[in-house]
């Protein structure tokens, strides 16, 4: 490579965004031959395009480390779709690392995910709105940043968009404008709610405080 290609800009960064996680169901009686009998569920992790676009002209691979009760469990998968299924019958950690393709000089990044497969009874917030009810979902939006995306892997990048969020309505996607506001007004709603609890409580410490001084 030519000393302009490795040449980062140093005013700029790039974003593209990504979803990742996992799914999973119940095995019925339909068990795939090679799952033990322990096994209760079949589950599938992936990282995708936000909008489930082709994110493979900027990732040239993405490695799935499982949990040490699996055999071979540094899972390697090297072309879209970035993803893998298999069966189990607990959850556990996934280290996920995402490594970009060579142009773009990038460390790998690497985090984690916790393989779900039971519904949260009481737990935060699932984005399963739209699932069968058997099916479980854990699966979140995210954004990577290149800063200083060096020059070659920007021109890569610029030929393609990076939209942030699709705005569509049709439900299609998990994550969207539609959901980010409602998300951005429930917020706000909590926030009103917080403060009447507050100005409550301070009027009733008042009160205390009156009480304890005569
Ligand atoms: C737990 N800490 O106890 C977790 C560990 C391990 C999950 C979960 C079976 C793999 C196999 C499997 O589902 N392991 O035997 O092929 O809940």
């Amino acid at each position: 490579m030519g000393p302009s290609s490795t040449k980062r800009i140093k005013t700029l960064s790039i974003t593209r965004s990504i979803v990742y996680g996992n799914t999973a169901k119940k095995l019925g009686d339909l068990r795939p031959l090679n799952a033990s009998p322990e096994h209760t569920h079949t589950w599938t992790i992936f990282v995708r395009g936000s909008q489930d676009e082709d994110i493979s002209y900027f990732i040239k691979k993405v490695v799935f480390k499982l949990h040490e009760t699996y055999a071979n469990p540094v899972r390697t998968i090297e072309s879209p779709p970035f993803e893998l299924t298999e069966t189990g019958w607990g959850e556990f950690e996934i280290n996920i690392k995402i490594y970009f393709i060579e142009e773009a000089n990038e460390k790998v990044l690497s985090f984690y995910h916790h393989l779900r497969l039971h519904p949260y009874i009481d737990g935060s917030k699932v984005k399963d709105r739209k699932e069968s009810s058997d099916e479980v979902s854990s699966i979140y939006f995210d954004e990577i940043v290149f800063n200083e995306p060096n020059e070659m892997f920007f021109s890569k990048m610029i030929e393609r968009p990076g939209n942030l969020l699709p705005s569509n309505k049709s439900g299609k996607f998990v994550f969207s404008k539609q959901l980010e506001r409602e998300e951005i007004d429930l917020i706000g709603f909590g926030i009103l709610e917080v403060d009447k609890e507050i100005k409550r409580l301070r009027v009733k410490l008042e009160e205390k405080l009156k009480q304890a001084e005569q």
